[in-house]
């Protein structure tokens, strides 16, 4: 067994036990570190970071942190202080990476081989950004799109669009869109995109663009590299184009934190089968779990209180264990009727894993 990596410098504040290390940049959460209150610990939360975070002394002042929004009938650089006077809503969503579950395509996508430990459920506050584009006289005409750009500082010498986090979300997402300050009761961390990060419920991790500059409503989708080429769903063998789609909402997904096969066998009785189970951008309404892979299915219960259309419900499903293996599987159906696929879309980059096949669970039981 290699040794564990330690945390990285600007995260040393991680519950170590709780994460796994697989580069500087990506971080995850270890499946029994998934507790039953429903929000993930900050310092248990996985990372995801496509460039080096930006240095500290931008949280220096919080307050003075300025976004530049365009597109609008009055177009402004506000600061946050600004921001803080034009509105606020709290919260819960799932931040799920793009690429969570890419570790279980048999395919071996390259990048992160992500389990289940790239997401979490995290509260934000911060303003609507509903509020923020009526207070500047509305979205001008024919802008389709609703683009951030990321505020770090880009690696000199090359091509700026080949780096930059700037991603585009079909305007519509604008709906329940946050300018957040906050999350899980305190300022957000440099690390999670503090003093100010968009957050775009319903829509996988890279759309929720950290220390945001820049909130445009654009005609076109950027050109920056991360949206043009990367995180599209295209073929296996192909470099992604703007013609495959892009990475934007998530599909209703759930998966199994215990019991876990990394905790060792289990000892034949009765047991609580737990996990976590969302909509994407709808409610969850059900969750069905099966304890012979996949052959019949029981209805589990939802736990605990109700956070709201894009947070996650938990689920308990008591059953009874006798030796032998058993694969366990969970299924989530959202408040439209679509349940969690079977089976998950081959692609190249590994992204959008809501198979409830892939996730289901091989238990050994003594
Ligand atoms: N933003 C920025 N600015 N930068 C970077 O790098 N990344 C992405 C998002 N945003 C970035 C941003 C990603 S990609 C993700 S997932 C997320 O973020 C994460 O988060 P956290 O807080 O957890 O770290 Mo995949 O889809």
């Amino acid at each position: 067994v290699p040794a564990a990596k330690p945390l990285p410098a600007y995260v040393t504040w991680k519950d170590a036990n709780a994460m796994i290390v697989h580069t500087s940049s990506t971080l995850e959460t270890k499946r029994s570190a998934f507790g039953t209150s429903i929000i993930t610990p900050t310092d248990q939360l996985y990372i995801r970071n496509n460039l080096p975070a930006p240095d500290a002394s931008i949280i220096a002042d919080r307050d003075g942190w300025a976004v530049s929004v365009e597109g609008v009938k009055n177009p402004r650089t506000l600061t946050v202080k600004d921001l803080k006077s034009m509105g606020l809503e709290t919260m819960a969503m799932v931040l799920q990476c793009s690429g969570n579950g890419r570790g279980l395509f048999p395919t071996k996508p390259s990048g992160t081989p992500w389990q289940v430990g790239a997401a979490g459920c995290v509260v934000w506050s911060g303003v609507p950004v509903r509020a923020v584009v009526e207070a500047l006289g509305g979205i001008n005409e024919r802008m389709p799109y609703m683009t951030g750009t990321g505020g770090e500082k880009l690696p000199e010498g090359i091509d700026p669009k080949s780096v930059m986090v700037e991603r585009s979300v079909p305007v519509k997402a604008m709906a329940d869109a946050l300018l957040a300050w906050e999350m899980n009761g305190e300022p957000i961390p440099l690390a999670h995109g503090g003093p100010l990060r968009l957050i775009v419920p319903g829509y996988t991790g890279v759309n929720n663009v950290k220390y945001i500059k820049r909130l445009a409503f654009t005609a076109e989708q950027t050109d920056a590299a991360i949206q043009k080429t990367g995180y599209r769903i295209s073929p296996p063998g192909q470099k992604g184009d703007p013609s495959h789609p892009s990475v934007w909402e998530m599909g209703p997904k759930s998966w199994i934190n215990s019991p876990a096969p990394e905790s060792g066998p289990l000892v034949a009785g009765p047991v609580q089968i737990k996990g976590v189970a969302f909509g994407g951008i709808n409610a969850v309404k059900s969750v069905e779990v099966s304890v012979d892979g996949g052959k019949t299915w029981k209805q589990a219960r939802l736990v605990g209180p109700d956070m709201g259309r894009y947070a996650w419900r938990q689920f308990v499903l008591p059953a009874t264990l006798e030796p032998g293996s058993h694969t366990i599987a969970c299924m989530v159906v959202d408040a439209e009727g679509n349940r969690q696929p079977e089976g998950r879309v081959e692609n190249a980059g590994g992204y959008n894993n809501n198979s409830w096949r892939d996730h289901a669970l091989t238990l050994s039981v003594v």
